[in-house]
């Protein structure tokens, strides 16, 4: 980011919105965190934690949690972050 690379033709073409992160997996392209961090749960069960139930119930309440995260933890901490990071 600091080269501005994310605001070239090639990152554009991987995340149209010119932010990171950006994500490859073989030939298929996504960007928005929260969408890669769901792709890479459901699609690599068989690897590292179990992050994906059969529960509704319980899914519900991760789905409730990343929500919190997305729109309360997320404004106020990246701010703080960037803010910090530029001392
Ligand atoms: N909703 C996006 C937000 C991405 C985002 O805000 N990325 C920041 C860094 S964390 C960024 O690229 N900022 C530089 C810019 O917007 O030019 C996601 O969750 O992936």
């Amino acid at each position: 980011m600091r080269s501005s690379q994310h605001k070239t033709e090639a990152f554009l073409s991987l995340n149209p919105f010119g932010q990171v992160p950006a994500f490859e997996d073989g030939d298929w392209k996504l960007f928005e965190s929260r969408a890669i961090t769901q792709y890479i749960a459901h699609g690599y069960t068989e690897k590292g934690n179990k992050l994906i139930s059969h529960d509704t119930k319980k899914m519900a309440i991760i789905s409730v949690w990343m929500e919190v995260e997305a729109h309360q933890f997320d404004p106020a901490a990246s701010k703080l972050t960037w803010e910090h990071g530029n001392r």
